[in-house]
């Protein structure tokens, strides 16, 4: 979708925005169903990245300590949980750069992905930057879905992080769609981003081909030591039109209403899944923060009469449109 008919789109009427949005998630998410994911961060802290927002640089002071990469027996009995307790999507995070074939690090990450990929759940990583031989081995290994986030604008992004750069995040998600494995991309809200800024991420994502399988929409949870620890609270009802605008312009795409649970009340998070949110991530923690306790989530979905979704470990990757270019890249 172009810029100016998401800016459009942005500035109707709340309610007119909020209609448009329901009318599309009704035709292509008739089930009233949100998907469950569980996320755990399987190497935390350490990382070579300045990231702004993030609790995981290694350059912050934010308390949270560089580990190791955990056991894989300790990850299958948190996967195996997750599966018990609804979950239909295991993600397994690293504060990593990214990964490379013939090392150490990497083959232990395949040999994790293979056995937590024959528990039936939908397998996602986020691993950092991948070259095309390490998309392909996560394929092939059984990963259904990548996560890396373009986060903002291109525009904006050089004032979040400067040890990488947003062709760097185009280049990875290009591997990870020539490898066939879904795209999960999305970004952030509250980076001191205008809303132009946020279009123009949706614009991008938009355009992608294959389309991204999901959106994650996280609103930044503001982390102690970070330079973006003091940054100004993102209003619901942004995040609300935001969320709107992704649900019109990418229909088919899950979106996942992620971090920053915790600071919206079970009314504005209602608000999120009506404008088109049908994905959170389940469980106390998210990678270092924290998340609604799932009875809670349970509470609310309950009010609100929406079910988990069922399992779809099956899951193809959304296909080419091929009268449009390939994007990102060689477009
Ligand atoms: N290292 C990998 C990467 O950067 O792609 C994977 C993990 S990284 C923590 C995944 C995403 O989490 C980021 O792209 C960002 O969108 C989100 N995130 C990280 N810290 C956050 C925070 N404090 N508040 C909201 N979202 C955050
Ligand atoms: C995404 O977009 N959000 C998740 C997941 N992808 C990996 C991560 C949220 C992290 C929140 C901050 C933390 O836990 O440190
Ligand atoms: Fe590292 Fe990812 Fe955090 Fe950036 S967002 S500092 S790459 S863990």
């Amino acid at each position: 979708m172009k810029f100016q008919d998401l800016k459009s789109l942005y500035e109707l009427p709340f309610f007119e925005l909020l209609a448009r949005a329901r009318e599309v998630h009704d035709v292509h998410w008739p089930k009233n169903e949100i998907q469950l994911c569980t996320l755990l961060s399987i190497k935390t802290g350490g990382c070579s990245e300045d990231c702004s927002y993030c609790a995981q640089s290694a350059r912050y002071k934010s308390g949270v300590d560089a580990e190791r990469l955990m056991p894989k027996c300790d990850i299958l009995e948190r996967a195996q949980a997750a599966k018990e307790n609804g979950s239909t999507r295991f993600c397994m995070g690293a504060a990593w750069k990214g990964v490379k074939k013939d090392t150490k690090r990497f083959d232990e990450v395949i040999d994790i992905v293979k056995s937590v990929s024959k528990l039936g759940m939908e397998v996602c990583t986020t691993l950092g930057e991948l070259g095309p031989e390490e998309a392909k081995s996560l394929k092939d290994a059984g990963v259904t879905a990548y996560n890396h986030n373009i986060d903002t604008s291109p525009e904006h992004y050089p004032n979040i992080v400067s040890t990488h750069t947003f062709e760097d995040r185009l280049n990875t998600i290009r591997n990870v769609q020539d490898a066939g494995m879904s795209v999960c991309s999305g970004g952030i809200l509250g980076l001191g981003e205008t809303v132009d800024d946020r279009l123009k991420m949706l614009e991008i994502l938009s355009n992608f081909n294959p389309a991204p399988e999901s959106i994650p929409i996280n609103k930044l949870m503001p982390m102690p030591g970070t330079p973006l620890a003091g940054a100004n609270p993102v209003d619901t009802f942004d995040v609300a039109r935001t969320i709107a605008c992704a649900r019109v312009s990418v229909p088919k795409a899950k979106i996942r209403l992620s971090a920053g649970r915790t600071a919206l009340s079970e009314e504005a998070q209602a608000l999120c899944f009506f404008a088109g949110a049908n994905s959170i991530f389940y469980g106390d923690k998210l990678l270092t923060a924290k998340n609604p306790q799932s009875a809670q989530d349970l509470k609310l979905l309950k009010k609100l009469g929406i079910s988990p979704q069922s399992p779809n470990p099956e899951m193809e990757s959304p296909e080419i449109n091929s009268e449009l270019p390939l994007a990102p890249q060689n477009a």
